[in-house]
């Protein structure tokens, strides 16, 4: 193409090189170097498999009687041992292993790393499959050779678009069926599979149900979510793309922060995504010291009403606006609806009659039949709870669960329906200073002429919602690094020969530790979709938690103070490019979070 009139050809050709994924950007990421754990390199500095031995921590079972049950093949062979990894002298001369992988939920910042951390260690005498589109090309077959081009071009970047992804559950025989069929034709000694705790379930009940078939094929998972809901305790302090999300998001509120106190006049209200835990959200006021950050899992265990958390948050703005302050930044987690307990044993009531009358609620035309058919089945509290909601709210609850039985939170506008309760409590208080300032039991303390000039206050707000913009951007160098090694690992488990594990990487500040979790042991029984069901436990945030303890212990004097802080953009060379994410400093016992220890660095070669 000819180039522009006035436009040197130099700029033109530079602009034009850097379509398809050719910033100048991220041709400089695809050249960093990783970090690894020296245990994965060899003496000449190669990639190496690691082989395992039993270590001797055992997972205790929440429900052993269940597991036992549904995973008995699986749990005589592993016996819930934690599996640590040895570098190995032997396992890279395996060949001719046959090894797919996929990609499953939503995107989470390092996939394509894990990708290139399988390619590395089967090296060239084994075979690299990609899944395209998650378990829904597991069931159709659809897959393919990855090559060392493909690799090479997608190493160190975001997304999951080289594979693509899906939420499709495999739960029916037939989907099994299927499963076997993909595994069989393409001749596969090993199944990877990316993704949560559901995903996660998936890899545990495949790997079942291959072995009671007698088919011999690894399945591994691999943990991933940015929610960081998949980890377990020092065994797996956090999944990969946490970490990434959470400093995309400290910077987009460090700078809400930094305008609030700017501007001076608004309140920014931000929705950050996690479905159901609130690590994205207390990472986030850990890195920005915002003016309130809710917990859904402190609200639900303080067993607190909707309003009582409008009054909660309103006495926090009121009190800093007697201080002068009349802005800041209020984090809600996505979650949170369905931990404030009345809104919790709505869903609930809701899930059991979707559930009880599937058929008959899909068959109703309207949004309104479905409410009259509905509403009777739910208890006064709950019928009437629903009708206090704004419509569309409603229409979430009542028409949209994933496939895993979950409701999609991510399009519930908790933050708005927060604003405008708030708003309405704002200007109560303000018509009714004598019950909210002054002296007595509950009150705001405030001087005669503060409350007065609490009377024209008005309190200005906006929304906003973080979640898709932090889950496949470029992955930080602790990301980049934690998903290599995860590939490294679940490469490594096939080579060996180990099925039902998941690969987990800890000690990120003593050189790192390598780990195979038997899946089965992580196992507990949960409802979903109103009935029972087996699924990996989620790891939400623990009040007793040093992470919590450290923020609920500072958050008085930091939004009182109005002390927030801007971390500022994630850095991929540079002083703040190893920080680890502070909850999982904190929760972990390390001495820091400014840099990330992890023995050894290389620079990848693909053969
Ligand atoms: P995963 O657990 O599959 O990684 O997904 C996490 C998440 O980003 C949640 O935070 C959010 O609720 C949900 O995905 C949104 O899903 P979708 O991509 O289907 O809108």
């Amino acid at each position: 193409m000819a180039p522009s009139q006035n436009v040197s050809t130099t700029l033109a050709r530079r602009i034009e090189e850097s379509a398809g994924k050719h910033s100048v950007f991220e041709d400089a990421a695809r050249t960093l170097p990783i970090p690894v754990c020296s245990e994965v390199l060899g003496q000449d500095g190669r990639i190496r498999p690691v082989v395992f031995k039993e270590s001797v921590t055992i997972l205790k079972c929440k429900d052993p009687e269940g597991a036992e049950k549904t995973f008995s093949r699986t749990m005589a062979r592993h016996r819930n041992i934690v599996l640590e990894a040895v570098p190995s002298e032997t396992l890279h001369q395996v060949t001719g292993k046959r090894v797919a992988v996929l990609f499953s939920g939503g995107p989470a910042a390092g996939g394509h790393n894990v990708l290139a951390g399988l390619k590395a260690v089967l090296g060239k005498n084994n075979t690299l499959l990609g899944i395209r589109k998650g378990p829904k090309g597991l069931l159709n077959g659809d897959v393919f050779e990855i090559s060392t081009e493909g690799i090479k071009k997608v190493f160190n970047t975001g997304g999951f678009d080289f594979l693509g992804t899906d939420r499709t559950k495999i739960k029916t025989p037939e989907q099994f069926r299927k499963v076997k069929d993909t595994v069989l034709k393409n001749k596969l000694d090993g199944l990877i599979i990316v993704g949560g705790d559901d995903s996660n379930t998936n890899a545990a009940f495949i790997a079942e149900y291959l072995e009671r078939e007698g088919v011999r094929c690894s399945v591994i998972g691999i943990p991933k979510t940015i929610d960081g809901d998949m980890a377990v305790g020092d065994l797996l302090p956090i999944s990969f793309g946490y970490d990434t999300a959470t400093k995309v998001f400290s910077e987009l509120v460090g700078n809400l922060n930094q305008d609030a106190a700017s501007a001076v006049k608004y309140y920014h209200f931000v929705k950050l995504m996690g479905r159901t835990a609130s690590k994205i959200t207390l990472e986030v006021a850990l890195q920005t010291k915002p003016a309130i950050a809710l917990i859904s899992e402190e609200i639900a265990e303080k067993n607190l009403s909707l309003d009582q958390l409008v009054d909660h948050i309103v006495r926090i703005i009121a009190e800093r606006r007697l201080k002068g302050i009349n802005h800041g930044v209020v984090l809600v987690p996505e979650g949170l609806i369905e931990f404030i307990p009345e809104m919790g044993r709505l869903i609930k009531e809701l899930n059991k009659v979707l559930a009880e009358y599937e058929t008959d609620i899909k068959d109703l035309p309207t949004l309104k039949n479905k409410q009259e058919f509905i509403y009777p089945r739910l208890s006064p509290q709950s019928a009437q709870l629903m009708a206090s909601l704004p419509e569309e709210i409603e229409e979430t609850l009542i028409l949209d669960r994933d496939d895993h039985g979950n409701v999609k939170v991510s399009q519930i506008e908790t933050e708005k329906l927060l604003i405008e309760k708030i708003r309405y409590k704002a200007s109560e208080m303000k018509r009714h200073t004598d019950r909210y300032f002054g002296a007595g039991e509950g009150k705001i303390p405030a001087t005669p002429d503060q409350i007065e000039k609490f009377k024209s206050y008005t309190l200005s707000t906006q929304s906003h919602f973080l979640g898709y913009e932090g889950r496949s951007g470029k992955p930080t160098a602790f990301d980049a690094a934690f998903t290599f090694l995860l590939g490294l690992t679940a490469g490594s488990l096939v080579l060996d020969e180990r099925t039902g594990y998941m690969a987990a990487v800890t000690d990120f500040d003593k050189g790192g530790r390598i780990l195979g979790l038997p899946l089965a042991g992580l196992i507990q029984c949960e409802e979903r979709k109103g009935k029972e069901e087996l699924v990996i436990e989620k790891s939400l945030v623990r009040t007793d938690s040093p992470s919590f303890q450290f923020y609920a212990q500072h958050r008085d004097h930091w939004a009182r103070e109005d002390l927030f802080s801007s971390p500022g953009p994630i850095q991929h060379w540079g002083p703040t490019a190893r920080q680890l994410p502070i909850l999982v400093s904190l929760d972990q016992g390390y001495e820091d979070f400014t840099t990330f220890n992890l023995g050894a660095e290389c620079h990848v070669e693909f053969e």
